[in-house]
């Protein structure tokens, strides 16, 4: 029998075998707090890709390792190249809930040692990509929106058909690992708008286990 009393939205959605969606999962009120004094100590900035070009999405990260791009490519860091220090540790909260989200979508144990931090702007997103640099694939990245709505394109393995589209809702959590760890995947650009809590911008943290 349906309850009477579920949610709007359900709590736990297989969006397909590894890719799990924790629907409103996270606070965001207090993780932007976080963020915020996170990027006062290590700044957004835009990092280069191997090709030259300048990647759209503003990035920053904490903990450990922090995953940066250049002109001699992509890997993690435990230094932040901007400020040849090491990144801002990565909060218990943050910890926590990538641990809680990991553990409710399958994957009991992650312990990430990086967290990206990207910040969209209305009008720009990512194009398709796979996540390749980190050691063992078989944890799982999970990622968490915050601010503005945007839409994450799924696609196989390889980069060419119709995606799947999942709307990413502030609060959202996407865990994503398993026969998926290795498919493509981006973010449609951002809608005009204004969030409440951001403004013109989505917040996505992605919580990664790198070495
Ligand atoms: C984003 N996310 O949602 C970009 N990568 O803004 C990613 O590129 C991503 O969400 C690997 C696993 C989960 C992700
Ligand atoms: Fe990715």
């Amino acid at each position: 029998m349906k309850d009477l009393f579920a949610a709007e939205r359900p709590a736990v959605d297989v969006i397909r075998d590894g890719v799990v969606l924790l629907p409103a999962f996270a606070g965001s009120g207090g993780l932007l707090r976080r963020i915020e004094a996170l990027l006062r100590a290590c700044p957004l900035r835009h990092m280069t890709t191997p090709g030259g070009k300048r990647i759209q999405v503003a990035m920053s990260n904490c903990g450990e390792y922090g995953w940066i791009s250049s002109p001699s490519g992509y890997r993690y860091s435990r230094l932040d190249p901007l400020t040849g220090k090491p990144w801002p540790a990565m909060p218990e909260t943050f910890r926590v809930l990538a641990r809680q989200a990991a553990a409710r979508a399958g994957f009991g144990g992650f312990a990430p040692d990086a967290c990206l931090i990207n910040r969209y702007a209305t009008g720009t997103g990512l194009s398709p990509h796979r996540d390749l640099d980190e050691a063992d694939k078989l944890w799982p990245i999970v990622s968490v929106s915050l601010g503005l709505a945007a839409v994450f394109m799924l696609y196989g393995d390889r980069r060419g058909g119709s995606p799947q589209l999942i709307e990413l809702h502030d609060g959202d959590v996407l865990v994503f690992g398993g026969p998926a760890r290795l498919a493509y995947h981006g973010v449609k650009k951002l809608a005009p708008g204004r969030h409440p809590l951001t403004g013109p911008y989505r917040f996505n943290l992605t919580f990664r286990r790198a070495r």
